[in-house]
């Protein structure tokens, strides 16, 4: 397994995040801090809502100082504060677009690498365009040269982000005690099957439900807070179905969980549905049978995105077709999400797993790739 930096010198690194919608912008940007202390370097995440840094990281991290978006105000502070020094790395998350002042203050003295973390996608485009340079032709910073870093699936792209520890905190994992430290409204039984849901407004979620409520065998929904919760809700009312399941279904709403405890969700499912980006890594790294809800677009893009990631991934037809109705590209019933097609994934989603850990992940390339343009 190829993770290794630690020969790298420690570097201050400037990243910079802006929050869209939902969490995966911040999500992406922490894990992504997080990891880069572990390998010696220090960050500052400035960050224009870090709101969810209470339940996705209540301890924070050491080697991560989190700032608010600098305003105006800030920056003049910064310009005339003469111990202020500019990280040797900035990274601009999703083409957040850095303010016209902090650009100012990279032009003076040595310039840092300028990173543009792009989202994740298995389509072509990324590994055709990682790692090009783009000249900065306006505005205080023209003249410097932003460099493209693609994550992806492939080792053509920048990888995944995956921190070395990783293999160790799974096998470490106690899953029955980690489960019974959740305290949900009713222990989990022996036979129940356990399934995490992390989705958006899925049309076939009230089919998911009922379905798993007329199962031969019993089934514990483990819902995750905020969107999926209210779409639950939604989904339950529409079908006159009690909020805590009926028949074989029971369904148990969590808390918000730190990202560390997300992981371990995941590592305990049975199967487990994601969303968005951070989770779907975080899913393929349990090695789990799981559903992607991929993030929905008004043009339609994500249609590709999605078909693109089953290719690269060899998705087994029948998964396919079940992501193709939970993502709306596809109407008609759901296929059945049966004890019997989750244990056929099993072997695709360890293979799937095995296969991207044997590439470099996502910070070992991007320590490397700075090194390079240093
Ligand atoms: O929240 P997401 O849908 O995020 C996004 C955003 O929509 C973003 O704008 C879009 O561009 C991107 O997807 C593709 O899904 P994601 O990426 O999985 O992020 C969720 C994060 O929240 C992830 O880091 C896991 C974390 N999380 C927890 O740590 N604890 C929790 O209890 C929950 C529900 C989530």
């Amino acid at each position: 397994m190829k993770s290794d930096t630690h020969s790298s010198p420690s570097l201050r690194w400037d990243i910079f995040c802006r929050v869209i919608d939902n969490h995966g912008d911040l999500g992406v940007c922490w894990r992504l801090c997080a990891d880069l202390t572990q390998r010696g370097h220090t960050v500052r995440l400035w960050v224009d809502d870090a709101s969810a840094l209470t339940w996705m990281a209540p301890q924070g991290c050491t080697g991560v100082a989190v700032h608010a978006w600098p305003d105006t105000a800030a920056l003049q502070a910064l310009a005339q504060d003469a111990t202020f020094q500019i990280g040797d790395v900035v990274v601009e998350a999703f083409g957040c677009e850095l303010p016209e002042a902090f650009q100012a203050l990279m032009t003076q003295g040595t310039s840092p690498v300028w990173i543009n973390l792009e989202y994740l996608s298995a389509e072509s485009y990324v590994a055709r365009s990682h790692g090009l340079a783009s000249p900065v032709m306006s505005g205080p910073a023209r003249g410097m040269t932003k460099w493209f870093f693609f994550p992806g699936f492939t080792p053509d792209t920048g990888g995944l982000l995956r921190e070395a520890d990783l293999p160790a905190r799974q096998a470490a994992f106690q899953r029955q005690a980690w489960l019974s430290a959740l305290r949900l409204d009713k222990p989990i039984a022996a036979n129940e099957q356990l399934i995490s849901l992390f989705c958006y407004e899925p049309a076939a979620l009230p089919d998911l439900l009922k379905q798993l409520s007329q199962a031969d065998a019993p089934t514990r929904l483990l819902l995750a807070q905020g969107r999926p919760s209210a779409a639950v809700a939604a989904a339950t009312q529409a079908l006159h179905m009690p909020s805590s399941g009926t028949g074989q279904l029971r369904i148990s709403q969590l808390p918000y969980l730190s990202q560390t405890d997300f992981d371990h969700l995941l590592w305990a499912g049975d199967f487990n549905f994601v969303r968005g980006e951070d989770s779907l890594v975080r899913a393929l790294w349990a090695g789990k049978p799981f559903a992607w809800h991929i993030y929905p677009q008004d043009d339609l893009a994500h249609h590709d995105k999605l078909q693109a990631f089953e290719t690269a991934l060899d998705m087994p037809a029948d998964l396919r077709k079940f992501h193709a109705v939970w993502n709306g590209l596809e109407t008609g019933p759901l296929p059945a999400l049966s004890r019997t097609a989750i244990d056929d994934w099993r072997g695709w989603s360890h293979q799937t797993q095995q296969r991207l850990s044997a590439q470099t992940d996502l910070t070992s390339q991007l320590v490397s790739f700075v090194a390079q343009k240093r």
